[in-house]
């Protein structure tokens, strides 16, 4: 810690839409995968906090689901923890693709920002600065500053690093002088059973197509420390038709054994130990509809209603 400043700490809120790279910068700026990343939109589905400490200061990034139009009762739970996690929050920053400029999507969202009104500090955040070209990126800039009164506007790769310093700087200095809110070696605040849960839905992500990825959910069931240092996880994967219990396993379990390997590399390297993983494909037509899931995400089932 830095001698003779006060410390600093607060909540530093990423938001837009699905795929803007708000779980990649929570990563990079946290200086680990704490948070799951695909190409894939609507990926992270809770509210995930990632730690950084940057001189005397603490900065808490909460990551969160991306926004968009919800359809089913998970995705306006989703949506409803965006949210929340930007009005909790002491300093909110809201990303956009460089290359895809302003979207409707994110025209929506600067309407709900300026409905929630005044007393938010709302920056924005220019990601994938790598995509395109620098003139490109002033008239974005200047558009988006014309659309709502953000007060700074940074240009990042997230994925890069381009960028990240100066946004640090700015988070370090902006937020207010208090004594810091988790212990200094934290940088996650998730249990270890959600973040494991969270490493095998990115991989079964990656490997599934279509809708499938969006109608499963993974928990871990058991966690066994045994006397060796190394540990016995359990994990089911529910799947909501029985179609998809099949493309989950695939030929002769192939997928599911695939799946299982990723995993259990990322949570040994996450951990630094030795992990024996089993996975289990587990139908449950109604999974979206039970409020215990939704528990197990980390989601307000209420939220979802109407
Ligand atoms: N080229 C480029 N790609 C990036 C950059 N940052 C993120 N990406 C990619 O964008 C995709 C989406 O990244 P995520 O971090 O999962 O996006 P997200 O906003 O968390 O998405 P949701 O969780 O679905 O809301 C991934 O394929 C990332 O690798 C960047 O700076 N440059
Ligand atoms: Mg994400």
């Amino acid at each position: 810690m830095t001698q003779d400043l006060p410390t600093r700490a607060g909540f530093v809120a990423l938001i837009g839409e699905p795929n803007a790279g708000k779980s990649t910068l929570l990563n990079q700026m946290v200086g680990a995968k704490v948070s799951i990343v695909t190409h894939k939109v609507q990926t992270t589905r809770a509210r995930i906090r990632g730690i950084a400490i940057h001189g005397p200061a603490q900065i808490v990034f909460v990551d969160t689901p991306g926004i968009f139009r919800p359809r089913r009762r998970l995705d306006r739970s989703m949506v409803a923890a965006a949210w929340g996690g930007a009005s909790d929050a002491d300093v909110v920053l809201l990303l956009i693709e460089a290359h895809r400029g302003l979207t409707d999507g994110t025209q929506a969202i600067l309407d709900q920002l300026r409905a929630l009104g005044q007393g938010m500090t709302v920056s924005l955040v220019i990601n994938k600065i790598d995509r395109v070209k620098a003139e490109t990126l002033l008239a974005l800039s200047r558009q988006m500053n014309e659309a709502y009164p953000f007060d700074q506007t940074f240009m990042i790769s997230a994925e890069k690093g381009y960028g990240c310093d100066g946004l640090r700087d700015w988070l370090a200095a902006s937020l207010p002088e208090g004594p810091w809110l988790y212990p200094e070696d934290q940088i996650a605040d998730l249990p270890m059973r959600m973040i494991a849960a969270e490493i095998t839905r990115e991989k079964l992500t990656l490997r599934l197509h279509e809708e499938i990825p969006y109608q499963l959910t993974v928990e871990t069931e058991a966690w066994e420390e045994k006397s060796d240092g190394s540990a016995r996880v359990e994990q089911v994967v529910y799947v909501s038709r029985q179609g998809h219990k099949g493309i989950v396993l695939g030929k002769g379990g192939e997928t599911i054994k695939a799946v299982g390997q990723a995993a259990r590399a990322e949570l040994e390297e996450f951990m630094s130990r030795r992990v024996h993983l089993f996975l289990q494909v587990r139908l449950r037509e109604n999974w979206l509809n039970e409020s215990e899931r939704y528990d197990e995400m980390g989601l307000n089932f209420k939220d979802g209603d109407g």
